[in-house]
């Protein structure tokens, strides 16, 4: 493919949120926040402040998986490339697409790259890692999209060659199990004969190592976790003091999943005013602002399976912190073992 000499030619941005953002947020607090046990989905930490402070959680000492997860991208992008022939690299939750370069790297270098597609809900997150990208990969197409990857995966633009969706970081962990699942099966949707998922799963381990990772002793994360009530102090004239509440991260064992809460310093009564809602804070009552999930082998194949998805090459570090695996659609893998056997 002849390089593009201007890099504007090569970027495509379509934005899907306009105003419908804000109503899923004005939605989700509606009901979160009326709930008996009080609750936030996560996908609102991500303001460009949230998205400024999770960079910095991704250079904590406890926080082991962007680590752990580039140092199996290091060692497997090239088989990853071979296994693929990836024309395209679609990444749902891109962020700054720190860890997509090795993957773009191999990619490139196989000859095989044409075009890179960035899902994520933060505009200034696709806009720049477009640009930045263009400039790295001479005659890489970039086709962002700025939208909700639980509701517009069906803007994902149609493929160009045989694709990668990925999915990485752990973000899959942030779903509840059934949703997952559901969740799973919407991008397999995605997937051709031809295509693959690449995912990013955290491990089961010590929880004292778990619970570290999401209660450094810089604060960071508890400045992330409390950084939600700044979102939704702007956008719906809310007024929560952040300092009214703690942070709080533990490992629930019976489900393997880190919870991330914020527990109220004091009694108090916060006004949304966008809603017209009053909320109620007793002493030491938590919102439940994100779940983890960890991951065994069995856990993440059961819900692969569930998918309709079956793998093909589960990869870990050294120290097996942290997993990444391939996976493709089972009617492929199932016409595969007819057609030869
Ligand atoms: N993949 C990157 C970033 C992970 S952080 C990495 O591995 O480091 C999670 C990312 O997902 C953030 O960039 C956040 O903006 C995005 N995100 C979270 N919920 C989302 C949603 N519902 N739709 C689209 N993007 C979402
Ligand atoms: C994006 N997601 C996978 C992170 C996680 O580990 O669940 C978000 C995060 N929350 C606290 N620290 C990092």
């Amino acid at each position: 493919m002849e390089p593009i000499a201007n890099a504007d030619a090569a970027i495509r941005i379509d934005s899907h949120l306009d105003g419908t953002h804000e109503r899923s947020l004005a939605e989700d607090v509606l009901d979160g926040l009326t709930r008996p046990f009080k609750e936030l989905p996560p996908k609102h930490f991500y303001d460009a402040r949230g998205a400024e402070l999770f960079d910095r959680i991704c250079e904590l000492p406890e926080y082991y998986p962007p680590r752990a997860e580039r140092a199996i991208l290091n060692e497997s992008a090239a088989e990853l490339a071979e296994l693929t022939n990836a024309a395209e690299l679609v990444e749902l939750g891109s962020g700054t697409a720190a860890k997509t370069r090795v993957l773009l790297d191999a990619l490139h270098e196989a000859g095989t790259l044409r075009r890179y597609v960035p899902v994520d809900v933060t505009e200034s997150m696709v806009r720049s890692s477009a640009e930045a990208l263009t400039e790295e990969y001479p005659g890489l197409q970039v086709h962002g999209v700025i939208g909700d990857f639980e509701r517009h995966l069906g803007r994902v633009p149609p493929a160009v060659g045989p694709r990668i969706v990925a999915f990485l970081g752990g973000t899959i962990g942030n779903f509840p199990p059934g949703s997952r699942r559901r969740f799973l099966r919407e991008i397999a949707r995605l997937l051709s004969p031809e295509d693959h998922l690449l995912m990013g799963t955290d491990l089961v381990k010590d929880p004292q190592v778990l619970e570290a990772a999401y209660d450094d002793a810089q604060g960071v994360t508890a400045e992330f976790n409390r950084n939600v009530l700044q979102v939704l102090n702007r956008e719906l004239e809310a007024d929560f003091d952040p300092e009214d509440f703690d942070h709080v991260a533990l490992f629930d064992r019976e489900h393997e999943w880190i919870e991330m809460r914020l527990r109220a310093r004091r009694e108090h009564t916060t006004l949304v005013r966008a809603l017209d809602l009053s909320v109620h804070f007793d002493a030491g009552e938590e919102l439940r602002t994100e779940i983890s999930a960890k991951f065994t082998p069995e856990r993440l194949e059961g819900d692969l399976s569930a998918a309709g998805l079956e793998l093909v090459r589960w990869l870990t570090d050294p120290d097996e912190l942290f997993a990444l695996t391939l996976s493709r659609s089972a009617d492929v893998a199932a016409v595969a073992s007819n057609g030869s056997g």
